[in-house]
C-alpha cells in the first residue's frame, strides 16, 4: 500500500469511529445508565496530532507522537456543544489538556484542531491533569488542575517522589487561559480541587483534598472545604473536613471531589470517588452524597456504597479497577450526563436525571458500617416486598 492508500485507510477508520453512534447497553441498574462504546479513546485524537504527513519527511506514514490514553475529563455545556476538557497523555508519560465536543454528549465527540496551550506560573509543571470545569457567579469559566512537580527535597536518585499541588486557570472561550497562583493551602499537597461554582458570604469556596504525600491522603481526613477571598491569589487558611475517609467502607484509603457539585431544590448534589486496598491493589469508585443548601459542610445523604464502579472491560487499563469522574453536565430538562474514565485510560458516559439521582441518595440505605445492619437492610426489604403480594 502506497502512502496516499494508506493515510486515506487511517482516515476512514477513524471517521467511522468518530461518526459511531452510541446508546445504552442495558437495563441498568434504574439509577443511570452506561453507554455500549467509550466516548473517546487514544484513537479518537486528530490524525495531525500523531502523525507527520509529509511522505518526504515520513515515507513509512509513522506515527511520530503516540497518544497513550484519553481520560480524566472536566465538562461544561457552552455555547450548546458538550464540551469537555480532556486530560490526554502521550507515550511519553506526559498529560496536558484538550478540549472535545459533541452534539448530543453521548458521541460524535470531535477533539478541537490543537491541544489547550496551558501558560505556566513561575515553576513549571512536572506534568497537568484533572481538569474541574466551573462557570462561576462572577462570569469567569475556572479550570482547577492538578500541578505536579518534582520534590526538590527527594532524595538523590529518587526520581518518582513529587509534590501534587492545584492549578488554577481561567477562561472565556477555552482556547485562551490566564493561569492563575496556583492555590495555598495548610495542607503539604493537594489534589482533587474543586471551586464551588456561588460565593459564600462574599467568598470563593472550594473543596479540596488534604493529603500528606503524592499518594497518600493520610492524616489528611477526607474532602475538605475551604473559603478564600481572591482568585488571583487563592489561600485558604482553614480546611474543614466535609466527607471523612472511614474504616472498611469504598473510601477507606483516600477520596476526593469530582466535579462541582450541582444545586438542586434538596441540596447541593455531590460524585465523588472513594479508593480501598484490595490484595491486586487500589480500587476506585464513585459514590455519592447531599449538602445542605445553607451548610456546604452539612452532608445530609450519603447512600451506602458506590454509586458507580469500573465494569467488563472498563476493569483493565493503564491503572486498572479505576473508575474516576471530574466532569458531568445537567441539561436544563434534569437530565444529567456523567463523564467517568475507567482505569486511567479512556472516557466513557452514564446518563441519569436530577429526580433519580436524588431519589437514589435520599432513599438509598446509608451505611450501617457493620454486615449486622446490611443484613438487616436486607431483610427489611424482603419483608416489605412480601407484603406487596
Ligand atoms: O490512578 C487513579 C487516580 O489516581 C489519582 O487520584 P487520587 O489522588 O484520588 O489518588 C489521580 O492521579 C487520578 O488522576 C487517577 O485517575
Amino acid at each position: 500500500m502506497d502512502f496516499k492508500e494508506k493515510l486515506t485507510k487511517i482516515k476512514n477508520v477513524k471517521e467511522e469511529l468518530l461518526k459511531r453512534k452510541n446508546s445504552p447497553f442495558s437495563a441498568g441498574n434504574g439509577i443511570y445508565e452506561k453507554f455500549a462504546y467509550p466516548i473517546l479513546t487514544s484513537e479518537h485524537v486528530p490524525v495531525e496530532w500523531e502523525y507527520d504527513l509529509n511522505p518526504a519527511k515520513n515515507p513509512f506514514l509513522m506515527k511520530r507522537n503516540i497518544i497513550n490514553a484519553t481520560f480524566n475529563s472536566g465538562a461544561i455545556k457552552f455555547q450548546n456543544k458538550y464540551l469537555l476538557c480532556v486530560r490526554v497523555e502521550g507515550a511519553d508519560r506526559k498529560s496536558f489538556f484538550a478540549m472535545a465536543e459533541s452534539p448530543n454528549g453521548v458521541d460524535n465527540f470531535r477533539f478541537w484542531e490543537y491541544p489547550v496551550t496551558m501558560p505556566e506560573t513561575e515553576i513549571p509543571d512536572g506534568n497537568i491533569y484533572d481538569m474541574r470545569l466551573v462557570e462561576h457567579q462572577d462570569g469567569w469559566i475556572y479550570g482547577l488542575f492538578c500541578t505536579e512537580r518534582k520534590d526538590p527535597n527527594a532524595k538523590h536518585g529518587d526520581e518518582s517522589s513529587a509534590i501534587a499541588q492545584c492549578g488554577i486557570a481561567r477562561t472565556k472561550d477555552f482556547i485562551k487561559w490566564e493561569r492563575l497562583p496556583d492555590l495555598k493551602t495548610p495542607s503539604p499537597q493537594q489534589r482533587n480541587a474543586v471551586l464551588h461554582p456561588e460565593f459564600v458570604n462574599g467568598k470563593y469556596a472550594f473543596y479540596t483534598r488534604p493529603q500528606d504525600g503524592f499518594i497518600e491522603a493520610g492524616t489528611g481526613g477526607g474532602i475538605g472545604f475551604g473559603f478564600c477571598d481572591s482568585m488571583s491569589n487563592a489561600i485558604i487558611d482553614k480546611e474543614y473536613i466535609l466527607d471523612e475517609k472511614k474504616y472498611h467502607t469504598v473510601y477507606e484509603v483516600k477520596n476526593g471531589q469530582g466535579p462541582t457539585p450541582i444545586k438542586t431544590s434538596e441540596g447541593w448534589l455531590h460524585l465523588a470517588h472513594g479508593v480501598r486496598n484490595t490484595a491486586a491493589g487500589l480500587r476506585y469508585v464513585l459514590y455519592m452524597f447531599i449538602t445542605d443548601l445553607q451548610d456546604l459542610t452539612k452532608v445530609t445523604y450519603k447512600p451506602a456504597g458506590y454509586f458507580l464502579a469500573p465494569d467488563g472491560d472498563e476493569r483493565v487499563g493503564d491503572v486498572s479497577n479505576v473508575a474516576f469522574s471530574n466532569g458531568w453536565i445537567s441539561d436544563e430538562d434534569g437530565k444529567v450526563f456523567i463523564y467517568y474514565a475507567s482505569s486511567d485510560t479512556r472516557m466513557h458516559v452514564a446518563t441519569s436525571t436530577i429526580p433519580k439521582l436524588l431519589d437514589y441518595c435520599k432513599n438509598s440505605p446509608s451505611d450501617g458500617l457493620n454486615p449486622a445492619s446490611s443484613v438487616e437492610r436486607i431483610k427489611q426489604l424482603i419483608d416489605a416486598n412480601k407484603k406487596l403480594s
